[in-house]
């Protein structure tokens, strides 16, 4: 009987509104359960008495990287944002479009005040003048849960009305680039801006703009009030921290895992139950398709920031897909890239036009490697965004690690 629900958006609304549980909104936690469990405590504190260079002390303390996919220190963008000349304001990348991702969805679907708090927080440490949350319109549970309980912070006197605005993207990938969710906030069309300046300098009408990424900010109120060693003291292959994985794929169990940072692919397939009957592990995605694919024989790598970058990847937003033996490299490859041929945003020729030719390339019988390799660096040297220029990835890592199937 969930499966109906569970087919329409519209399903899953209404058990919302309905305020019931479903196999894919599990009861949330509203604001007095939150409060009751002594949330919003650390805000009224800083609020009252606070200093704000003592909260970017923890959260620089902590180790806490964008987890968006780019893993710029968190507590050092405070400080660029702070250091702009106001009215200031804070944007959440909610648009979580990366192929294979779906953790901050997780957690606001069961713990959406972590996220509103660590902003509320994030918003008072650089004086923001107000808080844009911009959320895909394919979470329509999310959606709701925001309104709801944005409302009843308004509600509780714990924000003023409107200090929050709740914005919905509509389906473009390109939105959850950071300058081009800022132009679609301000009602353009989502079109990357060339950077310098950083949206920390100039950003949200042309003002100085701290953005984070959702599950960011559920870690800043979760390190603001357990202490910075909630993730500083989780230690594992000599890596420090937490890192929640979206894994999907050929996995007997697909879903969120939160583990340490130093987990290995090892690890992770061993997390969501091990491989699914009958696969054998080929091959994985670790982070998005910009991460492209990497063979099951590096299986002992940590999947923490930088530690790929010796293969060739990143760990990106840590979105995992697993391959099996009965899955070709060839193939996923030439997926990926027909998802950044259809989510470019057409401004600028390296990337509307290579990936277009990319395309036509791989689906030869033989790769043609030179003239793809051309193709590549151009890509990857002229693209305005990272879209552009990460696109080649999945191509240059299918030639390097699956050199027999292309
Ligand atoms: C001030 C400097 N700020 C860097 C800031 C910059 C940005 C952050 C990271 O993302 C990945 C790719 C996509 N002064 C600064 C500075 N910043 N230097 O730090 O910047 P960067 O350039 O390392 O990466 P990026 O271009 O922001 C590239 C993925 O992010 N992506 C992410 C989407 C995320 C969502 C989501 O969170 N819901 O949709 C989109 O392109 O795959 O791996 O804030 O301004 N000197
Ligand atoms: Fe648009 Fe692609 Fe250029 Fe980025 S790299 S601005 S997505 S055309």
């Amino acid at each position: 009987h969930h499966f109906v629900d569970r087919a329409t958006p519209e399903g899953v609304l209404a058990a919302v509104r309905e305020g019931r549980t479903h196999a894919q909104v599990p009861g949330y936690e509203a604001l007095d359960a939150y409060r009751a469990g002594g949330g919003y405590a650390v805000l009224a504190r800083l609020r009252a008495s606070g200093d704000p260079e003592a909260v970017q002390a923890q959260v620089l303390a902590s180790g806490l990287r964008g987890l968006g996919g780019a893993g710029f220190p968190s507590g050092k963008k405070w400080s660029f944002v702070r250091a702009a000349e106001g009215p200031r304001y804070l944007a959440v990348n909610g648009d979580e479009g990366e192929p294979g991702t779906f953790k901050d969805r997780y957690f606001l679907e069961r713990q959406p005040h972590l996220m509103l708090e660590g902003m509320l927080i994030a918003a008072w440490a650089v004086d923001a003048a107000r808080c844009y949350v911009y959320m895909r319109d394919e979470y329509p549970a999310v959606l709701e849960i925001q309104r709801r309980e944005i409302a009843a912070l308004e509600r509780a006197g714990l924000v003023p009305p409107g200090y929050i605005a709740l914005r919905r993207g509509a389906g473009a990938y390109i939105c959850g680039e950071e300058s081009a969710m800022l132009e679609s906030i301000e009602g353009k069309r989502g079109l990357p801006r060339h950077r310098p300046p950083y949206v920390a300098q100039v950003g949200l009408f042309g003002r100085p703009t701290l953005v984070h990424n959702v599950e960011t900010l559920h870690w800043v109120a979760r390190v603001c009030r357990e202490g910075p060693e909630v993730l500083s003291s989780v230690e594992k292959n000599g890596r420090t921290g937490l890192r929640s994985f979206s894994v999907s794929g050929r996995v007997a169990r697909p879903g969120v895992y939160t583990l340490p940072a130093g987990a290995t692919i090892a690890d992770v397939i061993a997390a969501a139950g091990g491989m699914a009957a009958g696969h054998a592990f080929k091959a994985y995605q670790p982070g998005g398709p910009s991460s492209g694919l990497l063979p099951a024989a590096l299986d002992d790598v940590p999947l923490d920031f930088d530690m790929l970058q010796p293969h060739g990847s990143f760990i990106g937003s840590a979105a995992v897909v697993v391959l099996s033996d009965r899955d070709s490299a060839k193939a996923a490859a030439l997926n990926m890239l027909r998802f950044f041929e259809d989510e470019s945003c057409g401004q600028c020729t390296p990337c509307r036009v290579g990936c277009e030719k990319a395309v036509k390339l791989m689906q030869a019988e033989r790769w043609d490697r030179n003239l793809l390799e051309d193709l590549c660096q151009a890509m990857a040297d002229a693209s305005i965004c990272g879209l552009g220029q990460a696109a080649p990835n999945p191509i240059r890592l299918a030639i390097r690690h699956f050199p027999d199937e292309v």
